[in-house]
């Protein structure tokens, strides 16, 4: 049985990479370790709450009792996905990032150290890489120049992780990762924001001129070649992940809105984000030609399916957007909100 330690199991890419761990009848043991931000949400994670297989902590990365209690009884991989997420939030604030995004992973890595683990896993971003111009594609060896205080916090992370490896040994691979898209996004992201906006004929906030390029990869995508490198990653290796689908934010407002039958007048420019970087672009060529992993959803159909989620999860956003969701985890977890739930181990 292969132990698996998952931080941030209760947000967007976490809980999908849960829900992929405890699929299909896998030998696995799972932990999440959990602070339950604005951004986690237990609800994500309701069908496997009983799941024997399954352990919820609720706790913080940046305290090292709860990331003890996270490692007892050992583990054989972890997977980083706790972080502050949202560049907007880290221009108001940028305090948080660094205490969660930076000294929570120096928490993290200082428990791993001494743990016996096969490998570390650091959930990193194409951000750290910084802006393109019209041309080009990061590769791994793209130097660090990351624009916002949410970037500049995971390339901090990323740095910590690697002098880990260099230092003591400890078997860390570091991911960087496109922008995802797909089921439980936190509605406060382009494509969760826009969808949901257009559900209720509210407007879409398009930043600038709207030509800012992204590159798209659905969430299970994602966590597929996270899985892989977690198992077969070589420690002391960063690997990119990228989608192969370079849209502009007009673009993806466009298809957002026929999709729907919404009329483009929900279109709203407004000031730009600070800082907004023009364009990513990955290079993933390390990844697919060492661990054999590439992206498989079309993109059409994965905006398409991930539009229809929306639709048929009118609840789900709803209850976040108006902050309903912390009832079910009242329910859950305790009207102080600080107990903690364990499945059976
Ligand atoms: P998210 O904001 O949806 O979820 C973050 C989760 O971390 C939440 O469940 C939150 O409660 C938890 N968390 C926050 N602070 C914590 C702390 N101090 N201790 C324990 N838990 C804490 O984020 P996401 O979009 O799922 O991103 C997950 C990871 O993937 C992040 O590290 C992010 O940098 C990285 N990433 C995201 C994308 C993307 O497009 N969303 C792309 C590349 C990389
Ligand atoms: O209201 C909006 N209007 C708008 O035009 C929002 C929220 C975004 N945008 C633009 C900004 C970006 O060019 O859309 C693009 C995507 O924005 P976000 O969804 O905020 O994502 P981004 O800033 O690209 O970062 C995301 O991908 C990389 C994740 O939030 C990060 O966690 C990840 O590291």
């Amino acid at each position: 049985m292969a132990r698996w330690i998952v931080t941030g199991g209760c947000g967007f890419i976490g809980s999908n990479f849960i829900l992929a761990l405890l699929s299909d009848g896998q030998d696995v043991f799972v932990t999440n370790l959990d602070l339950l931000t604005y951004a986690g949400n237990p609800e994500n994670l309701a069908g496997v709450e009983s799941d024997q297989r399954y352990r919820f902590l609720r706790g913080d990365i940046r305290d090292p009792c709860a990331v003890a209690e996270a490692f007892r009884g050992g583990a054989d991989y972890v997977v980083n996905f706790a972080a502050e997420s949202h560049v907007d939030r880290s221009i108001h604030d940028s305090s948080p990032f660094i205490s969660t995004n930076v000294v929570g992973v120096q928490v993290l890595l200082d428990a791993a150290r001494s743990a016996g683990i096969r490998k570390f896993v650091q959930v990193s971003t194409d951000e750290v890489y910084g802006s393109l111009g019209s041309e080009g594609r990061f590769t791994e060896a793209s130097p660090l120049s990351p624009n916002s205080p949410y970037s500049a916090s995971k390339a901090s992370a990323d740095l910590l992780a690697r002098s880990y490896w260099r230092t003591f040994g400890t078997p860390v691979a570091i991911t960087r990762c496109s922008n995802n898209y797909g089921p439980l996004q936190f509605p406060e992201k382009l494509i969760p924001l826009f969808v949901t906006n257009a559900l209720c004929d509210r407007n879409l906030p398009l930043y600038g001129d709207g030509l800012n390029v992204r590159d798209w990869i659905h969430v299970s995508d994602h966590c597929r070649a996270l899985m892989k490198v977690a198992e077969a990653g070589k420690p002391g290796e960063i690997y990119n992940i990228g989608g192969g689908n370079e849209r502009t934010n007009i673009e993806i407002t466009r298809m957002i809105l026929k999709s729907l039958g919404k009329p483009e007048t929900l279109i709203t420019p407004v000031r730009d984000r600070p800082g907004h970087d023009r364009r990513y672009a990955i290079d993933d060529t390390k990844m697919r030609a060492e661990l054999g992993v590439e992206p498989e959803m079309d993109f059409g159909d994965g905006i398409a399916r991930t539009v229809e989620w929306y639709v048929r999860n009118r609840e789900w956003w709803t209850r976040i957007k108006t902050g309903q969701y912390m009832e079910y985890y009242r329910k859950q977890y305790g009207a102080d909100g600080i107990c903690r739930r364990e499945g059976a181990r």
